[in-house]
């Protein structure tokens, strides 16, 4: 298994054959699942005529091998671990094979597995070979017939892609029903599922008119749940037709609910395959941020049947072309259904702490990336977000009508084929009549761009003078970097007026926010007829995936936490200034000095806390009274002193605690309300409100906080509140009083694997040092299972992902404890094992002691017989 090769992007070659229609048999039986394959095959016109016929198939026994009938003799084919060849093929023909597959021994849980007694598959990127002999790769597309016959009493549901056309029994007390796909695609969009599923159904009558048929189908306890992933589903499809013109295609629209799954979702043809944790809501068992997550990924993967289904990828090295393009349209459709900022906020709060964490590591590569070793691997957050934030510029810089416009032509022009990137970006190019030839670098390079800006203000000649520098620092396998497009949204605040002022740059007036662009190493941007000093309010919205510096001093940022008009810059200022008192802090933790905390910081959050009662949006205001997280504040340091982050972190939230209490109390008790719960954008807003407060209350560590905590959990009212509080107990010190509830709460929920991965992550997640016991404790729990990984990511991933002071406990412990797992489950599920990874590769952010003992669990790690996955993830480790 070891030493695999890497794929490269220059040697893409068209198929020598490809596939016009699949016609697909499955004889379901856990232990061995007949597939009968018959495809249409065709020879690529200019390829020659004696080239053999290559098929990818893994883990597959095949029993049986025919061309146009004629059953093939030993010597016409090979078969080896990779696939299938047929060494002389005609031009075109038909070919039947026969293979059977086993199921329930599948825990990579790629192709077709079991979970929960159910079947079903996960064919992206490459789990169809595990299926039946198929040409694998995006850019062949086929329709499909597909047939599945079950047994009537374990399987009485058999479901495929596309519409059904035929059921029927069979004898022994099995059944089949046949499904047609009238849409070509490439076979990673493949599903079926079968099982003793129930369904809720309901109705959408399309832009045109036509009437389309939405089915969930979950496990019958589930039935309940479902509402919330409906109603998001139809919101979404209203959406698309409003937004981008675009309406579903096929008559049926079906989400099964699995509960063992590797990501969130998968938006296979006509039948969404969702983790259950994607789907499944209900007030009593749903966070306010779970029930946003649905809504989201039922709106991703609803998008993804025309930008990724109906326009799909050409290989997997343009997978952010689906990508990218789908989570800015799922962002955007977020950002319009609740609350547009706080979107924003949270997505890039989470986008420049994890994303930015993958750009400086070992595994950083494009968002186009030119190589690979497993394609699994490269799911990242730099193709999802980075994708989607290079999508976003775009729309930025072209504006929204063309890019609309650019869309409309991307998706009629392309329609039913396998496209790349530049097809894209060459229909916006062109629906604007901008040269996008220098903005296309943003997929090619690697790394976060850092710009270093400074400004002087003129009094005499009323100029502002901005200069820009960039660089983008080298990555692997990419020491050198050009210089990048980037737009850069912008205002000048005034110091007097507090307002955006007039900007006039060479002779040309334009308005009080504007986007400059960056395209050289360094420019200087001269605004004339600034009539008093300004403060600048730089990359406004987050305007580029950059890191952006400028020399603010507190009273600037306090200032235009104060002032800005850009809500998302207000939010930014707020953390660089909590940023600021944080540094010293750590600094003075390090250096054994007294903790002073600034009394700027106390006062913008006293301000803040003053805007309550009048705010019209308390979730942003909720976000603007949550410091940088411990992770963010590790990005910024030079090398990350994990302890000091924590006693810094909680020095400010005590201090703020105690020096702004009754605020807190009177926003905490404003904010409670006994009505019903909905995930509305207003209740949610007043409820984050409230359980920020709550927090600083808690962080206080007195009776009072605790009670309210106890209180807020005792009412049981709805899961995000009870949820919090729950956490709040379990984190703070007091935690003998954590006990009982955490008992209350696991026995009361020991039903639902939804609620125990909550129950399992808020132990983990504690600050305290017992936390790694814990851990170890809870894996030997009877609820625990490496086979599957929402549990897995509950309890380890958690642990190891969250929980930073315990994960790197100097004495290694925590290492050792992550190395295991990875261990165990490379067998098990190498997908999981490599994305677990990752918090160990970045070792060499930490000091000599704990990367020493973080490369030793990476050298222990490499010593095994490795998975593909893991193997290309510790490789890449270690050669730093
Ligand atoms: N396209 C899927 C990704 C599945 C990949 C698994 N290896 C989910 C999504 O982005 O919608
Ligand atoms: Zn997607």
């Amino acid at each position: 298994m070891s030493d695999p090769k890497p794929t490269y992007l220059s040697d893409y070659r068209p198929p020598a054959h490809r596939v016009t229609h699949a016609e697909l048999s499955f004889d379901l039986d856990p232990a061995a699942t007949r597939v009968k394959a018959r495809l249409h095959v065709e020879r690529h016109p200019e390829r020659e005529a004696a080239e053999p016929l290559v098929l990818d198939g893994e883990q597959l026994t095949l029993e049986a091998i025919a061309i146009d009938g004629q059953p093939l003799g030993e010597d016409e084919y090979a078969v080896d671990e990779h696939g299938l060849t047929v060494h002389r093929v005609p031009e075109r023909f038909q070919l039947d094979t026969e293979v059977t597959i086993a199921p329930q021994e599948n825990t990579a849980l790629e192709g077709l597995y079991q979970s929960n007694g159910m079947y079903c598959t996960q064919c992206e990127a490459e789990g169809f070979r595990r299926i039946t002999f198929y040409p694998d790769r995006p850019d062949v597309m086929a329709t499909f017939s597909t047939t599945v016959i079950g047994d009537v009493e374990r399987e009485p549901v058999l479901l495929a892609n596309g519409n059904p056309v035929e059921r029927g029994t069979l004898p022994g007390g099995r059944h089949f029903v046949t499904w047609e796909d009238p849409f070509p695609k490439p076979c990673y969009l493949f599903a079926l599922v079968a099982g003793d599923l129930e369904k809720v159904e309901d109705r959408f009558t399309t832009a045109s008119g036509r009437e389309v048929t939405l089915q969930i189908w979950v496990e019958e306890e589930n039935l309940d749940k479902t509402d919330h992933a409906m109603a998001s589903l139809k919101r979404a499809m209203r959406w698309d037709e409003e937004t981008y013109g675009r309406e579903y295609d096929l008559d049926l629209f079906m989400i099964v609910a699995v509960n063992d799954f590797n990501m969130g979702a998968m938006e296979n043809k006509g039948l969404n395959i969702f983790n259950s944790a994607a789907v499944l809501t209900h007030p009593h068992t749903a966070t306010d941020a779970a029930f946003q997550r649905v809504e989201g990924i039922v709106a991703h993967e609803y998008f993804h049947n025309w930008s990724g289904n109906r326009v799909t990828c050409r290989d997997w090295f343009q997978l952010s072309l689906k990508e990218g393009f789908t989570v800015f349209r799922d962002q955007c459709f977020s950002a319009d259904t609740n609350s547009a900022p706080v979107k924003r906020i949270q997505d890039v709060a989470f986008f420049r702490t994890a994303q930015f964490a993958e750009d400086a590591g070992p595994t950083a590569h494009p968002v186009r990336p030119d190589h690979y070793i497993e394609i699994s691997n490269f799911y990242t957050l730099t193709i999802y977000e980075k994708g989607a934030e290079i999508v976003r510029m775009l729309r930025n810089l072209v504006g929204w009508e063309a890019f609309r416009s650019g869309s409309d032509r991307y998706f009629e022009r392309f329609d039913g084929q396998a496209v790349t990137i530049e097809d894209f970006v060459d229909c916006m190019a062109e629906a604007s009549g901008q040269d996008l030839s220098q903005f296309l670098r943003w997929y090619s390079q690697a790394g976060t761009p850092e710009i270093d800006a400074h400004g002087e203000y003129d009094y005499a000649e009323c100029e502002y003078r901005l200069t820009l520098r960039q660089r983008t620092p080298a990555t692997p396998d990419q020491p050198e970097k050009l210089p990048l497009h980037i737009p850069i949204r912008m205002g000048l605040v005034g110091t007097k007026s507090g307002e955006d002022l007039t900007l006039t740059l060479e002779g040309e007036q334009l308005g009080r926010d504007t986007v400059i662009h960056l395209r050289e190493e360094e420019q200087t941007f001269v605004f004339s007829d600034v009539a008093e000093a300004p403060v600048p309010s730089l990359a406004r919205g987050f305007s580029a995936p950059v890191k952006l510096r400028f020399p603010y001093g507190r009273e600037d940022l306090a200032f235009l936490l104060a002032n800005d008009s850009d809500g998302f810059n207000r939010w930014d200022a707020g953390q660089r200034l909590a940023l600021l008192a944080l540094d010293d802090l750590i600094a003075a933790h390090r250096n054994g000095v007294e903790k002073v905390m600034d009394p700027r910081v106390v006062e913008a959050f006293r301000s803040l806390l003053a805007q309550a009662d009048t705010t019209d949006d308390k979730a942003v205001l909720a976000e603007m009274l949550t410091l940088p997280s411990e992770a963010y504040i590790a990005e910024q340091q030079p090398l990350v002193d994990v302890d000091a982050i924590h006693a810094a972190r909680t020095f400010v939230k005590q201090s703020l605690a105690l020096a702004l209490r009754d605020d807190f109390l009177a926003v905490y008790e404003a904010n409670r309300s006994d009505a019903p719960y909905a995930p509305e954008p207003e209740q949610i807003g007043a409820r984050s409100l409230k359980n920020v407060a709550l927090a600083y209350l808690v962080a206080i560590e007195d009776d009072a906080g605790i009670e309210h905590a106890q209180q807020q959990f005792a009412a049981d009212h709805n899961m995000t509140d009870v949820r919090h509080a729950l956490t709040l107990l379990t984190h703070s010190s007091r935690d003998d009083l954590s006990d009982p509830a955490l008992r209350a709460f696991g026995e009361k929920w020991a039903h639902d694997p939804l609620v125990m991965d909550q129950w399992f992550s808020i132990q983990v997640t504690r600050p305290q040092s017992d936390a790694l016991e814990r851990v170890r404790f809870l894996m030997d729990h009877p609820a625990f299972s490496l086979k599957n990984p929402n549990r897995v990511r509950a309890l380890v991933g958690a642990f190891a992902g969250q929980n930073r002071v315990n994960f790197h406990r100097p004495d290694g412990q925590g290492y050792q404890l992550l190395a295991d797992v990875v261990i165990e489950l490379n067998r098990l599920n190498p997908e999981i094992a490599a994305r677990l990874i990752t918090p160990l590769t970045r070792w060499q952010r930490f000091d000599e002691g704990r990367q020493e003992l973080m490369k030793r669990e990476l050298e222990r790690i490499r010593a095994e017989e490795l998975s593909p996955n893991v193997y290309e993830v510790v490789e890449k480790a270690l050669a730093q």
